[in-house]
């Protein structure tokens, strides 16, 4: 049986960087009640709000204090009630960002946890020095340092998989387990429709052995998609979310398709859905930082494993942890912009799952170009500058990779219009704001018909208005290292083919006696399909 979130397209709002209503630099949640009829207008139903909690922004509100209170900088509670009710009127539902696998190391339970005797001592993951008086183990963090930090006051050190101000809670505890599940009913009854379970599929450790030496997260055989988390997202979904109607999608760092099946396989009842990584790193090597040669026919390949392979994807492409896709994959100089970006929202938009939009996406919003470490405000990037820095990378190839990759590239300020302050503050930005938002804009792109933003809605109006887009079969037809094609098919009622040049020169598919058929997707404007393709096309063709 379909279900609601399979049907809507999602938008996902960073909110320091979206809309600023006070001036002070720095996104709230009356900015984005203001810009609410945007959203209605680009044809989504669902927004996925980044964290708004209470935090001291070690990273930038994925280390949460108080689940239950909002973040200052903002807004309130009541605030954020009245976004639930705006966003209501409009028929858009809206997730919260759920951040378990660790709190802020300013969070009242870790204070406690600090003392040995505490009844909060288990909520989170102390052991001794080993015996050179050293860390526990070998683990390395996500962020490129050590997982774990020594505590005098109690004489032992804590596990963090991210940062240090961000220590892991321990799943072992069913008191934590208690804890999450009424912070869950809390957002629930306030109005949430459900979660974006950040990096959910790390929360239970099931040994703090030491792991296999990596370049990078070492450890990750004793915590990534362990039996115990299947077991804790079983208990979650049987006790909590079964009982309202909401959805689940999970972020799975370094998740395999074998341990994602198992997440999202609905007869288990874990999650519906979960983010994976494979798809945007087909260009990449160790995660996302060094790169690779983009070649389509990879892509082809791995899309299909995931698309094929799951019950139902979750469709993306950007999101707050990944560069701009127009300057990742595409071309964001000025001649080819706008159609790469127009490319990627046909691909988007036609691969089989629910779509997830991040914010400035929907304009072709491309990289900053940072001039060095500086202006650099992700601990991510710090902290994988440290590591590469330590592996000896020099510093011109060190950079090069980290100004194409860093999390920055996604969090400068949504660029409404052309004016200084590009519409999203008055004030000093908290992130510089891109220059080129005198060209790249909502409000120009909004007054023109052929826009990216333009593209966007009817992309996301056909993909709603069209079974074959959101239920259809997908299969790969052809594909080359420019070029990748895929079908998507209800058996007995009708059959599209999505052609797609994913590079700056012409190409041509070599079958085009197969796809023969009406246009009903051009980014270009064209006419009939002839089996070549201009640099950056994208066609969508009515088979049967
Ligand atoms: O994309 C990534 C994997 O290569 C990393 O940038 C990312 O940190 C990782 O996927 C986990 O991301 C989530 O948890 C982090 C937080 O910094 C990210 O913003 C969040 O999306 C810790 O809470
Ligand atoms: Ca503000």
């Amino acid at each position: 049986m379909n279900r609601w979130w399979q049907e809507k397209a999602v938008y996902q709002i960073y909110p320091r960087s979206f809309q600023d209503s006070n001036n002070d630099g720095i996104g709230d949640i009356p900015g984005i009640i203001s810009r609410l009829d945007e959203i209605k207008a680009l044809g989504v139903g669902i927004i996925w709000l980044s964290p708004v909690y209470k935090s001291p922004n070690a990273d930038n509100g994925y280390d949460i204090s108080d689940y239950r209170d909002i973040n200052p900088m903002f807004g309130t509670i009541a605030d954020m009630e009245q976004l639930f009710s705006e966003a209501e009127k409009r028929d858009i539902k809206i997730i919260m960002d759920l951040v378990i696998n660790h709190t802020s190391d300013e969070h009242e339970w870790f204070k406690r946890s600090r003392d040995k005797d505490s009844p909060y001592r288990d909520y989170y993951i102390w052991r001794e020095p080993d015996q050179s008086g050293g860390e526990p183990n070998n683990w390395t963090s996500f962020f490129g340092g050590k997982t774990w930090t020594f505590d005098p006051k109690s004489g032992e050190y804590y596990l963090h998989l991210f940062n240090e101000k961000q220590p892991d809670l321990n799943y072992h505890n069913p008191n934590v387990i208690a804890e999450i599940k009424d912070i869950m009913r809390f957002w629930l009854d306030k109005g949430a429709a459900g979660f974006r379970c950040d990096v959910i599929n790390v929360i239970f450790k099931s040994s703090l052995e030491d792991g296999v030496h990596r370049l990078a997260v070492c450890g990750r055989e004793h915590f990534v998609t362990q039996e115990g988390t299947h077991t804790i997202l079983q208990e979650l979904r049987r006790e909590v979310l079964d009982n309202y109607d909401c959805f689940t999608v999970g972020e799975a760092a370094l998740v395999n398709l074998r341990d994602a099946k198992l997440l999202t396989d609905p007869a288990r009842r874990e999650l519906d859905m979960v983010f994976y990584f494979d798809h945007l790193n087909v260009d990449r090597r160790i995660e996302k930082f060094i790169p690779k040669k983009f070649k389509a026919n990879k892509l082809l390949k791995v899309l299909t494993k995931w698309q094929q392979g799951l019950y139902w994807n979750a469709v993306y492409l950007e999101n707050h942890d990944q560069p701009r896709i127009v300057s990742h994959w595409g071309d964001d100089g000025d001649k080819y912009r706008e159609r790469s970006a127009k490319l990627f929202a046909a691909m988007l938009l036609t691969l089989k799952g629910t779509p997830f939009i991040y914010q400035g996406q929907e304009i072709g919003m491309t990289n900053f170009d940072f001039e060095g470490m500086a202006q650099i405000n992700d601990i991510e990037t710090i902290g994988v500058d440290k590591l590469l820095r330590s592996f000896k990378i020099p510093a011109r190839l060190r950079w090069n990779w980290l100004k194409a990759s860093s999390r920055d590239n996604a969090r400068t300020p949504m660029q409404w219009n052309a004016h200084p302050g590009a519409g999203f503050t008055q004030g000093q930005s908290w992130l510089d704001i891109n220059s080129n938002h005198i060209e790249i804009n909502h409000a120009e792109q909004e007054r023109r018909e052929d826009s990216v933003l333009n593209f966007y809605k009817k992309m996301i109006a056909l993909r709603g208005s069209s079974e074959t887009l959101k239920y259809g079969d997908f299969a790969p037809v052809w594909a080359n290292e420019q070029v990748m094609v895929y079908s998507r098919t209800i058996t007995g009622a009708e059959q599209l083919a999505v052609i797609l040049n994913i590079s700056g020169k012409p190409a041509a598919t070599q079958i085009e006696n197969n796809l023969i058929g009406p246009i009903i997707v051009s980014n270009i404007g064209r006419g009939e399909y002839d089996g070549t393709l201009s640099a950056w096309e994208a066609v969508v063709l009515k088979i049967w």
